[in-house]
């Protein structure tokens, strides 16, 4: 059984969702990143970089046990062990969908993230932080609307990449987009939300 560490947060919904769409047994630890268990020796000794989500799988490639941290390594380790689940065979469409991922990973994850502090977490908003991060998001959101008004998905079929980016967008009230202004990613967002395996991982932790 593979044991995940998380908090309530878009990452860490990431690795809860794949798992789910996986169908592989897991126990969930709460890692309370609000309260600082992050900084707890034990979880340190799991992830030294102090984020959620952490894995620890029992058996791991060599068939001893393997520690992961970072989300983006979580989702690819996952499908390489579940025989290539949610990522394409085919070379180019692989490709395609690690550039998605990579995109996530890189633009939309920390940059809505940065948007969410300045926007909500400081107790007095600063107007330059907002603003810097609130266009950025804005303008990654462009880049996916393009996408997604020429294709379902943000690869050539459901991949690890729309598991990676949905969390994020879950959260847009937060980084302060209206979906209606993006009518492709809103097609998008309600397409892989309606998976039950998206509905469960998103439930992760449950209280
Ligand atoms: N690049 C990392 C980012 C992980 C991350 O930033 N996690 C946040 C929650 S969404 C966290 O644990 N923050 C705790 C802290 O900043 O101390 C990943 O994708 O796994």
């Amino acid at each position: 059984m593979i044991d995940l560490y998380t908090w309530s947060t878009p990452n860490g919904r990431k690795a809860s969702i794949m798992l789910e769409e996986c169908e592989l047994p897991y126990r969930v630890t709460t890692v309370n990143i609000g309260a600082g268990e992050q900084f707890k020796p034990d979880f340190l000794a799991i992830n030294p970089n102090n984020r959620i989500p952490a894995i620890v799988d029992p058996e791991g490639p060599d068939g001893k046990p393997l520690k992961l941290f970072e989300s983006g390594a979580i989702l690819i380790y996952l499908s390489e062990k579940t025989g290539g689940k949610f990522m394409p065979k085919a070379p180019r469409a692989k490709y395609i969908a690690l550039q998605w991922l990579m995109f996530q990973m890189g633009g939309v994850g920390p940059m809505f993230g940065q948007a969410h502090h300045f926007m909500r977490a400081k107790k007095d908003e600063i107007p330059y932080g907002s603003e810097r991060y609130g266009t950025e998001s804005k303008r990654l959101y462009g880049v996916l609307e393009k996408r997604l008004s020429e294709a379902e998905y943000l690869a050539d079929e459901y991949t690890i990449a729309d598991i990676a980016t949905y969390p994020w967008v879950a959260r847009h009230e937060w980084h302060r987009v209206e979906l209606a202004m993006f009518p492709a990613v809103k097609r998008w967002y309600d397409r892989v939300g309606a998976r039950p395996a998206v509905v469960r991982g998103m439930a992760v932790p449950s209280a």
